[in-house]
Order: structure tokens, then C-alpha cells, then sequence
């Protein structure tokens, strides 16, 4: 039994009904029960190169600590719509097992990704516990964990998919998607600086740009487009259509994240919000510049980009004064409906439930 099962079962204990019954679902269960032999193909290299044994065992904590605790939505999305693509009967256990493996991928992209990213955002927590980076005698080595991390993706998709048709499409696909959010990375940064805020530079286009490159590229076209590459789906217009859909649900899904650094429940998401203190392009500073008064954009202008709490709290009040929790809501709904006629639009030739499946998975999400 893999070792970090005690951490599900305990946190499982603190759920509700529904939370419980999402916890135990059969498709997530075989998923995470993948990860001990993700695990054990990643490490068993050690056997040919015995000098390098104490570096697999630091990979093998750093995979255990970063790439479990987290909701698997990306990585259940490959296996889902793997399976909702291929003819059942071409789903033998060899294809299902590359299908998880790559599913893992994505999941292992994503820790290459939060560990790196809770550096430069200075985060304290992630999935509810201490960020890797804040771990004792950890620090900034936690760099060249993310970028073990990363090889892990190639050395998995070798080791699986080396002799399949799609196997080129993959590789190709995971270093396009790690481009894109890595130039949407520089301009989250760079719209970000310390210790100078402009709201000037805080405007909807910009923000827009963000969100697209930094999130939804890798978050949600990344792993439909890997299934549908593992189901001969490989035309481009095929490929243009999904992506139009799933490039609006992922700046959807930001602007989620980005009300829930301020308005989530840490208990719930697992992180607490620093999006006020590092001075980012969030949806919510946008969305209250766009409604400001003179004397309010002054408040915004003294308090925010500063680590000092009392100055967050003013910003949260200022927020909170503006509505903006209720400016969500209602763009939460048009959003939906939007997303609804977009899949009307552009599924096909795909099964709308593909696209159904996941708009209802992080609808109204609470981490
Ligand atoms: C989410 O931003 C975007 C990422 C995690 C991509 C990071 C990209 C790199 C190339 C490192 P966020 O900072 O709002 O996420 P969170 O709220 O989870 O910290
Ligand atoms: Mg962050
Ligand atoms: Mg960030
Ligand atoms: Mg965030």
C-alpha cells in the first residue's frame, strides 16, 4: 500500500457526504492507486546507476510530497476522455495503463509547476500543508526538485509510449504547453513588480493575456488534447475547435482561483492568498479599477503590493464595500451560460460530455 494513503483517509475525515463519495470515486481510486508504479518506474533506474541512489531516493520524496494532496482534476481528465474517445473494445489493460501514466504526466507538470511557482510568489502553504521551498533545509534547492520534476514527464512518456503512434504529438504537446504557461508565467511576473504598484498596468486585456498562457493552455487544453492524441484525434481543425472551448473554461477557472486567494476558505483550497501582497494582475484589482471612484483608486494605490496586514485588510474591505464577492457570482453565471453555447458550438465531432463533464466540475468549486 502506497504511503501517503493515511493522509486521504485522514483528511476524508473531516468531509461531508458528498465530499466523502468524490474522495472514494472508483475512477479517482485507480488513478492514485497508478502513482505507486509511476513511482517505482521513476526510481528503478537506480539499479543500473547504484552511484546515484541517494539522488532517486531525494526524487522519490519530492514526487511523494509535491504530485499527491491535490484534486487530480487534470490528471482524471486524460483517463476520462481517453476513455470516452476510444471504442471500448481497443481499451485493453496496456492502454489504459499509458492513459493513467499520462495522466500522471500532466499531474507531474503541474508539481514542476506550484513548486516553482510558490517560490516566486513567496507562498506559504499549498494542499494544506508547508510549500516545498518553506520545508527545513529545503530553500531554494526545491529549484532543482521542480526541474527533476519535469524530466520525470519525458523519462514517464519514453518508458510507456516510446513505440506508439502519438508518442512524437505528446512530447511535442507537453513542451508547447510548458512554453505557453511559462511566457504567461514571465507576464503574471512582469506586470507584478515589487514595491511598485501602477494600477495602470492592471486592465482587462492584460489580465486576459495572463490568464490564457499562464493557466488554461496547460490546466485544460493539455490534457483533452493528449487523449485525443492517444485516440488517433490528431487533425488540426479538431484540435483549433476543442481548444476554443477549453481556453475560456481555463480563464474561467483563474478567475476562480483568483477570488479564492482572497474569498476561499484556506481550510478548504489548502492555500492562503498573497495575491494582494505581491501586487498582481488579479481579476479582482481589475474589476474594482473598472468601478472605482477618484477616492477609492486612492485607498488601492496606498495599500496595495505590501505584505503589511493591515494594509491587505484595507484592500479586502475596499473589495468588499465594491461588491466585487457579488460581481463574481453573477459573472460565475454568465460565464456558465456562455461556456454552454461554446460547447453547443464547437464540440463536435467530440462528445459534448467531454467538455459537460469537466464546466461541472469546477462550476461553483470551492478549492
Ligand atoms: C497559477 O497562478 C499559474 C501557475 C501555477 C503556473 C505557474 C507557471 C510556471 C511556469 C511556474 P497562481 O500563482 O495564481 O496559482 P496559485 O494560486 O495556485 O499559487
Ligand atoms: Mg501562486
Ligand atoms: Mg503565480
Ligand atoms: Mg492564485
Amino acid at each position: 500500500v502506497w504511503t501517503e494513503e493515511p493522509r486521504a483517509l485522514y483528511s476524508s475525515l473531516r468531509m461531508n457526504g458528498d465530499q466523502k463519495s468524490d474522495v472514494y470515486a472508483q475512477e479517482k481510486q485507480d488513478f492514485i492507486q497508478h502513482f505507486s508504479q509511476i513511482v517505482k518506474v521513476l526510481t528503478e533506474d537506480e539499479m543500473g546507476h547504484p552511484e546515484t541512489g541517494d539522488a532517486i531516493a531525494r526524487l522519490k520524496e519530492v514526487l511523494e510530497y509535491n504530485a499527491i494532496g491535490g484534486k487530480y482534476n487534470r490528471g482524471l481528465t486524460v483517463v476520462a476522455t481517453f476513455q470516452e474517445l476510444v471504442d471500448p473494445g481497443k481499451q485493453d489493460a496496456d492502454s489504459l495503463q499509458r492513459a493513467l501514466t499520462v495522466g500522471w504526466c500532466v499531474e507531474l507538470l503541474q508539481a514542476f509547476f506550484l513548486v516553482s511557482d510558490d517560490i516566486m510568489d513567496s507562498s506559504i502553504t499549498r494542499r494544506g500543508q508547508p510549500c516545498w521551498y518553506q520545508k527545513p533545509g529545503i530553500g531554494l534547492d526545491a529549484i532543482n526538485d521542480a526541474l527533476l520534476l519535469e524530466s520525470c514527464i519525458y523519462r514517464l512518456l519514453k518508458f510507456y509510449c516510446r513505440d506508439q503512434p502519438y508518442y512524437l504529438n505528446l512530447i511535442e504537446l507537453f513542451l508547447q504547453c510548458s512554453y505557453q504557461t511559462e511566457i504567461g508565467q514571465t507576464l503574471d511576473l512582469i506586470t507584478a513588480p515589487q514595491g511598485n504598484v501602477d494600477l495602470g498596468r492592471y486592465t482587462e486585456k492584460r489580465y486576459k493575456s495572463i490568464v490564457k498562457y499562464k493557466t488554461a493552455f496547460y490546466s485544460f487544453y493539455l490534457p483533452i488534447a493528449a487523449a485525443m492524441y492517444m485516440a488517433g484525434i490528431d487533425g488540426e481543425k479538431e484540435h483549433a475547435n476543442a481548444n476554443k472551448i477549453l481556453i475560456e473554461m481555463g480563464e474561467f477557472f483563474q478567475i476562480q482561483d483568483d477570488y479564492l486567494d482572497l474569498f476561499g476558505d484556506p481550510s478548504v483550497t489548502g492555500k492562503v492568498g498573497t495575491d494582494i501582497q505581491d501586487n498582481k494582475c488579479s481579476w479582482l484589482v481589475v474589476q474594482c479599477l473598472q468601478r472605482a471612484t477618484p477616492e477609492q483608486r486612492q485607498i488601492l494605490q496606498d495599500n496595495y503590493g505590501q505584505k503589511d496586514a493591515k494594509k491587505v485588510a484595507q484592500v479586502r474591505a475596499l473589495y468588499e464595500e465594491m461588491n466585487l464577492p457579488a460581481v463574481f457570482s453573477k459573472y460565475e453565471e454568465d460565464s456558465y451560460s456562455h461556456l454552454m453555447s461554446l460547447i453547443e458550438q464547437y464540440a463536435a465531432p467530440l462528445p459534448p460530455t467531454i467538455f459537460l463533464g469537466l464546466a461541472n466540475k469546477i462550476y461553483k468549486r470551492k478549492k
